[in-house]
């Protein structure tokens, strides 16, 4: 059985993977108007693991006796020059993901709650490995400068990358 307080932070936690998942997927469609089908694509699969996510922790709250609750989610609002304005946002959502993850792992230290401790290491390494990938990202992006010969590189390298 989980607590109360656990519950509802991993129901908050629940809510930021699914915006996650849609701020991933309103900017993919942004860069799939703009011709970049590699990004688009690279942030389509992005989306959908971020939805994963989502359900994983769903699944979990109600396997330990919780009630994963949905709630209602705000408009993305993609405002960015190019695309290395956009992994910079990406960069920080995934900053601010990884901070609530460690917040829900002190908090379950303190909850004395191991099954979720043991849960979350999971969260813990998959940050370590997303925030990696878009430091990744935008030292390419950096390297291509801003030529249209550049973009069309970056384009192809997210097409390449398995996410
Ligand atoms: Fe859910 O891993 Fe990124 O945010």
């Amino acid at each position: 059985m989980i607590s109360k307080k656990i519950e509802s932070a991993i129901n908050d936690q629940i809510l930021l993977e699914e915006l996650s998942s849609r701020v991933y997927l309103a900017m993919a469609s942004w860069c799939e108007v703009q011709g970049l089908q590699g990004v688009a694509n690279f942030l389509y699969k992005h989306s959908d693991e971020e939805r994963m996510h989502q359900l994983k922790l769903i699944r979990y709250l109600n396997d330990r006796e919780g009630y994963a609750e949905l709630q209602a989610l705000p408009k993305p609002e993609i405002k960015c020059k190019d695309i290395e304005e956009l992994f910079t946002q990406v960069l920080k959502h995934e900053q601010l993901v990884s901070k609530k993850i460690n917040d829900l792992v002190d908090m379950s230290l303190e909850e004395k709650d191991h099954a979720t401790f043991n849960f979350l290491q999971w969260f813990v390494s998959e940050q370590v490995e997303e925030e990696s990938l878009v430091n990744n990202i935008l030292a390419k992006i950096k390297l291509a400068g801003d030529s249209k010969m550049g973009k069309f590189h970056i384009d192809n390298f997210l097409a390449s990358l398995d996410d």
